[in-house]
C-alpha cells in the first residue's frame, strides 16, 4: 500500500532525494553581496566553493521560510519534517509555524517537526530510518515516537580545517574558531546535546584528527552501526576514516558522499562530517 506519510527535510541534510517514499527537501541559501546560491539539485557545489574562495566580501546563509516549508509539505495528509539544529538556524522555527498554518488550513492533516539538534550526515541517518519505519507500515504516531527515540542514538562528529564562515556568521565563538585557522591544525568536535558546536580536540595534522574521530566515536558509544560521512572536497580523508573504522570494527556499513551547498559553506574545503549510530538500538 502506498503510504500517506511524506518525509520532508531541509537541505542541511545533504539529501536531495530519498527513493521509495514521498519526499521533499526545502532549500537553504548561501548569499554573497552579488549572488544567491540555492542549495538544490541545480547547485554546482564545487563551482560555488571555488567562487567563494576568490570572493572577499561578506557571505551568509538563510534558512527556508514558512512558505518554502508549506511548498515542501505539498498536499500530504501526514508529514514528518526534520530540520537542522534550532540552536544554529531558524529553520526549525519556520517549520513549526508552517506546521500550524498547514494544520489550520487543512483540518485533519498532521505535521510532526523534529529538531535534529545536528546537521549533515546525522540527518541522513534519521531520514533513512524514517523511510524504514514508513515502509514497514507504522502509523503516523508510531513513526513520530520511534524517530524521536532513534535520534537519541545518533551522533555527529566533525573535522574542520577552517571555521571562518562559522565564526563570521556568529555560529561559533571567534576565539574557538581561531585554532582551526592555523596551518595544519584540524578542529575535531561534535554536535552537543543541545545542538551547538562543541570542540573536542585541536589535532595537528589530518591523521591525528582521524584517530581522534574514531576514538571519540567509540567513547560516545559507537560499536559497529551505520556511519555516513559527508566531505567537502576531501574524499581521501573520508576513505581513510573508513579504513580505520574497518580496522577497528570490521566491515561496518559506511557510506561516503560529497556535502551539499549549506554544509560545504560552513564545513569549508577539507571538512568532514561523520554521522553515526551509538548505544543500544
Ligand atoms: O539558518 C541558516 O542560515 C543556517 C545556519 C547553519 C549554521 C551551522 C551549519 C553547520 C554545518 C558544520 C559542522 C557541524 C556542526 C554541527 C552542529 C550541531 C556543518
Amino acid at each position: 500500500m502506498e503510504s500517506n506519510i511524506k518525509i520532508v527535510v531541509d537541505s542541511s541534510a545533504d539529501t536531495l532525494e530519498l527513493t521509495g517514499v514521498p519526499f521533499a527537501c526545502a532549500s537553504l541559501k548561501i548569499i554573497t553581496e552579488g549572488k544567491e546560491y540555492v542549495d538544490d539539485a541545480r547547485l554546482d557545489v564545487d563551482g560555488m566553493a571555488q567562487e567563494l574562495r576568490e570572493y572577499k566580501g561578506r557571505s551568509s546563509t538563510a534558512c527556508p521560510g514558512v512558505g518554502d516549508w508549506l511548498t515542501a509539505f505539498g498536499d500530504a495528509e501526514q508529514v514528518v519534517c526534520v530540520t537542522i539544529t534550532s540552536n544554529l538556524s531558524g529553520s526549525y522555527n519556520a517549520a513549526c509555524i508552517a506546521k500550524q498554518d498547514y494544520e489550520e488550513q487543512h483540518p485533519g492533516r498532521q505535521v510532526y517537526v523534529l529538531d535534529s539538534l545536528s546537521a549533515g550526515p546525522e540527518l541522513r541517518l534519521i531520514l533513512e530510518k524514517l523511510r524504514e519505519y514508513v515502509q514497514a507500515g507504522l502509523s503516523f504516531e508510531e513513526v513520530c515516537q520511534s524517530i524521536q527515540a532513534y535520534a537519541k542514538h545518533t551522533g555527529l562528529l566533525f573535522m574542520l580545517e577552517s571555521m571562518k564562515n562559522l565564526a563570521n556568521n556568529g555560529r561559533v565563538n571567534p576565539l574557538i574558531a581561531k585554532a582551526a585557522g592555523l596551518l595544519g591544525i584540524r578542529a575535531v568536535g561534535k554536535a552537543s546535546d543541545v545542538g551547538t558546536l562543541e570542540m573536542l580536540e585541536k589535532s595537528r595534522g589530518r591523521d591525528r584528527a582521524l584517530v581522534a574521530i574514531v576514538e571519540n566515536m567509540r567513547r560516545l558509544g559507537y560499536s559497529g552501526g551505520r556511519v555516513r560521512i559527508s566531505h567537502c572536497g576531501n574524499e581521501q580523508a573520508a576513505n581513510m576514516l573508513r579504513t580505520r573504522l574497518f580496522a577497528q570494527f570490521g566491515q561496518v556499513p559506511v557510506e561516503i558522499y560529497h556535502a551539499g551547498g549549506l554544509c560545504s559553506f560552513y564545513a569549508e574545503q577539507g571538512g568532514l562530517l561523520v554521522g553515526f549510530e551509538k548505544g543500544m538500538l
